[in-house]
């Protein structure tokens, strides 16, 4: 198949590749160190990755795709639970890690290959010998109820999304890119880092998100920002005060939005301090991405744009039929179709055949309305249980049953409700084993983070008599906050 990183073999050797910090690679210099690696790794069928926010990361995907092995990223921050589940579901060749870094015990059994970054290639980077179906990656995703599933992404839809975007974007080689995405995810890993890279241009990671990191890059020669909303939202709260901020914003050739939805509140303070606007794309986990507002189109907050190239669309009405009034109005779910999406979702064919219909079109679970010019606005979510909380989804069913892990907690039920920064904030309504020694909300966020992640942990902790329940027993979530 054609070569998902061009510019690795055919670019001028010299031109910037790779930011993270203060240490850089130019694209020969990538070159050789992943070409190395992929030497190595030749054979292989699936590595993980330990994703921390640095260069080695972005060299061990790469090396893995070169080699034509799919690679699973991890979440360095994530607990023992969540990694052991991933570990054993994934059962990768080894693991790639950053010379030094700590790996923690399911990961630490695994045979460890260290990322070189300065590694001396063969002079030559290798020919990718894999199809176009072939795995790329499996990046784990969480459902409403259950551990995260792997959803496996072909080199096909890592092509597709990344190409459709250049054309929504007009993204070249002359892009840099500065973000603070983390890296086990589609967002941060396959837009911010195989993105730039496919194209021949430049990424520049903050390591992490701060307003004078983006400020300083933007100012510094960076043209485009990716974000999710709590990061657009922070922005929106610094611009009055910071000059050097709307200065770079201003001058920024396209500043992109994603994740989850830009309220309208941040959108228009950004407008009105910069005179840019933010656009907003559309993707899944599953999906790569769907829709983009286009950089020749209309910005218009509040919606997600159009249809991708190659991605068709379409709304579905509650009983399976196709909406076919795109009046703006008539809500329907959103169901796609086309050479981004996913193939399946590793070791769990219930669930990959539950996600598609008949006859091929992918459930997303999101609904929307259309405009009449085909601009689709999402207005919510299918799955009440499902939480988006800083742009990351979370799962209510994996908190309860952390939860009910907790020797203080009876019965347990997690919600979502509306937060300025974060968009949701996770609510955990518990019935405490004790009621006269109920447990704090610090000692169970430190319980859930410790064995799932730290962005899956509670922020607010409600102690109750009893859980609504109806007459099957089922907990009644939407009876919850309204007491
Ligand atoms: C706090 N911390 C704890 C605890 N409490 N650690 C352990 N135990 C505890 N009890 C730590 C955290 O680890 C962190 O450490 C710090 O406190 C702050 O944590 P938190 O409040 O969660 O973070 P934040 O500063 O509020 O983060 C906001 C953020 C983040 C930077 C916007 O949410 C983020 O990076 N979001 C991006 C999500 C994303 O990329 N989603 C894409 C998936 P420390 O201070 O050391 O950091 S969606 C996708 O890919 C689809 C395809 C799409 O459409 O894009
Ligand atoms: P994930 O499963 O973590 O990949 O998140 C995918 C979900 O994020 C989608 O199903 C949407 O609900 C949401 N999402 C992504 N981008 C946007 C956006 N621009 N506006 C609203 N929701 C979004």
């Amino acid at each position: 198949m054609s070569s998902l990183f061009p510019a690795l073999a055919g670019g001028p050797a010299g031109r910037p590749a790779l930011r993270f910090g203060a240490r850089s690679l130019t694209y020969g210099e990538l070159g050789a160190a992943a070409g190395a690696l992929a030497g190595r790794l030749r054979g292989g069928r699936r590595v993980a990755v330990w994703a921390t926010p640095d260069l080695e990361t972005a060299v061990g995907v790469v090396a893995a795709l070169l080699a034509g092995a799919a690679a699973v990223p991890l979440n360095p921050r994530s607990g023992e639970r969540e990694l052991g589940h991933i570990v054993s579901d994934s059962a990768p060749d080894l693991v790639l890690a950053a010379p030094g870094a700590a790996l923690p015990p399911p990961v630490r059994d695994l045979p460890r290959v260290d990322v070189e970054v300065h590694g001396t290639g063969p002079g030559s980077v290798p020919g990718e010998h894999a199809g176009e179906g072939d795995p790329a990656l499996i990046v784990y995703t969480s459902g409403t109820t259950g551990p995260p599933k792997g959803a496996v992404l072909p080199r096909r839809a890592v092509a597709a999304t990344l190409d459709a975007l250049a054309d929504a974007w007009q993204w070249t080689a002359d892009d840099v890119l500065v973000h603070a995405l983390p890296l086990f995810h589609v967002h941060g890993l396959v837009l911010g880092t195989l993105g730039p890279l496919r194209r021949g241009g430049s990424v520049r990671h903050l390591g992490r998100f701060s307003t004078e990191g983006v400020a300083r890059e933007l100012n510094g020669g960076a043209t485009m920002l990716f974000g999710v909303p709590t990061m657009y939202h922070r922005i929106a709260e610094a611009l009055p005060g910071d000059p050097e901020l709307v200065k770079a914003l201003t001058g920024a050739r396209l500043l992109v939005s994603g994740s989850a939805a830009l309220p309208l509140h941040d959108h228009e303070r950004i407008a009105a301090a910069t005179g840019r606007r933010v656009i907003e794309r559309y993707g899944m986990t599953e999906t790569l991405m769907n829709t983009s507002v286009r950089a020749d189109g209309e910005a218009r907050p509040g919606t997600v744009g159009v249809p991708l190239p190659g991605v068709e669309l379409r709304l579905v009405e509650e009983d399976g039929s196709p909406v076919t009034a795109d009046d703006g109005e008539t809500v329907g779910e959103i169901q796609v179709r086309g050479p981004n999406l996913f193939t399946e979702y590793l070791n769990r064919p219930d669930a990959t055949a539950a996600a598609f219909t008949d006859d091929g079109w992918f459930r997303t679970g999101d609904m929307a309305v259309r405009e009449p010019d085909g601009y689709v606005r999402i207005v919510g979510r299918k799955a009440t249980d499902l939480i988006k909380s800083g742009g990351y989804k979370i799962g209510a069913g994996e908190i309860e049953n952390a939860l009910l892990e907790h020797p203080g907690v009876r019965e347990a039920a997690v919600t979502g409700e509306p937060d300025a920064d974060l968009g949701e904030r996770i609510v955990a309504w518990i019935v405490p084993a004790d009621p006269q020694a109920p447990p704090a909300l610090e000692e169970l966020a430190g319980h859930v983070a410790r064995r799932l992640a730290p962005h899956k942990r509670p922020r607010v902790l409600h102690h109750l008599d009893a859980l609504p329940r109806n007459d099957l027993g089922k907990i009644m979530k939407r009876a919850l906050g309204r007491s």
